[in-house]
């Protein structure tokens, strides 16, 4: 893998209204997309420390439209939270303004960087380790759509336009099927076969929708359980992050995506596919914990799809791989060789184990409504 120059975090730091002296900047390695780093500086003799990110503007084209959206969601979830009696440096996340008082900085060479406060006391999982940290996690994004759906101030940006829209993902994998640019596809047909016997589930939601059927609401659209900072004390989730992908949507992106972590046996990436399973207590407290907040405003053409929304999502996250690995991993960063190969094969694995508990999964989500 090519690696790419450090970038001085010291500097980019010194952009930022932070007191105190820099000490240290490493990377979190988390994330395929962005470039994340935890820094530490010293004030009064006190550690204090901050999340640096570097926004990948070759996928997020607009930050600075980005960046207005997580100020407007962040402001009110401030301003609901402290209604509720709550912490706000604690259940959302804060924004370190720049010394010219904006929400990112843009470095001379044209790269994009953002501050927040860290919070403590917490921590994400990239692994289930606990059956109520999915039920915590699940119920935290469920929250966060209620909270959001009394947003102010019209329709936020889309910041990835499409990005949820499953029949244009299917498109975009035929078109790179079609010009097979590094002579991949002949590798990996199983694969290929997998997804276009699926091509008729992908128009399900955006139909809805388009129809009117199904309402646009203002979602998160990465509901990895790794987004849910879960409180170390309580084990409540208390805080949804990584809002870069908050825009108008469906319920169901968010319900769906969960799915794909929260019930999953294997890390995304796992190599050895007879680890790598969908499991039906963990969808369960999924179901539990996303009805036990969001069941009062949802609709029945919602309600109706959550159980196909979890294929549907991990599908389309299964097509988006096997598209950049047919494209020379061009979107998602990898780690190694085949590694968007090895998680496309992942999601499929989960897609048929799910296509097999289609029954059961409806049953547990009519449980809870
Ligand atoms: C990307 O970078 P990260 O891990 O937050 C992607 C998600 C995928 C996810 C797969 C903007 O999210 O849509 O579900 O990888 N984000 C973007 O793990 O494409
Ligand atoms: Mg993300």
């Amino acid at each position: 893998m090519e690696s790419k120059p450090s970038p001085d975090l010291e500097a980019i730091c010194a952009a930022f209204t932070v007191d105190g002296r820099w000490v240290s900047t490493c990377p979190i390695p988390s994330g395929h997309i962005n470039d994340t780093y935890c820094t530490k500086f010293e004030d009064g003799g006190r550690l204090v420390q901050y999340v640096n990110q570097r926004i990948n503007h070759l996928v997020f084209r607009e930050p600075e439209l980005l960046m207005e959206n997580i100020e407007r969601v962040t402001r009110f979830a401030r301003e609901k939270i402290l209604a509720a009696g709550g912490d706000p440096d604690r259940e959302t996340l804060t924004i370190v303004p720049t010394r010219e008082g904006r929400s990112f900085h843009r470095t001379a060479v044209g790269t994009y960087w953002r501050m927040f406060r860290f919070i403590g006391g917490a921590r994400t999982y990239d692994r289930v380790e606990d059956l109520r940290h999915v039920y915590a996690a699940s119920k935290a994004f469920g929250r966060f759509q209620r909270m959001l759906a009394e947003l102010p101030g019209g329709r936020l940006h889309e910041t990835i336009p499409d990005f949820h829209h499953t029949r244009k993902r299917f498109e975009a994998f035929r078109t790179a099927l079609e010009f097979d640019p590094t002579h991949r596809a002949a590798a990996v047909r199983p694969e290929i076969d997998f997804v276009l016997a699926r091509e008729k589930d992908t128009g399900t939601v955006v139909d809805g929708m388009s129809a009117g059927r199904i309402p646009e609401r203002v979602t998160h659209n990465d509901t990895k359980l790794n987004n849910v900072m879960i409180d170390d004390r309580t084990g409540e989730g208390i805080c949804v992050i990584d809002l870069d992908t908050v825009m108008p949507g469906s319920v169901l992106y968010d319900f769906g995506d969960s799915v794909r972590l929260g019930a999953a046996t294997a890390a995304e990436d796992e190599r050895d596919l007879a680890k790598v399973g969908f499991d039906l207590d963990m969808f369960d407290r999924l179901a539990a914990g996303y009805l036990d907040a969001a069941r009062d405003f949802l609709v029945p053409a919602e309600t109706d799809l959550l159980a196909f929304s979890a294929k549907l999502l991990t599908l389309e996250c299964g097509i988006r791989f096997l598209t950049d690995h047919l494209k020379g991993d061009v979107y998602f960063k990898i780690h190694r060789e085949g590694h968007n190969l090895d998680r496309a094969r992942t999601q499929f694995k989960m897609v048929a184990e799910m296509e097999k508990r289609m029954g059961a999964m409806e049953a547990v989500v009519k449980k809870y409504l």
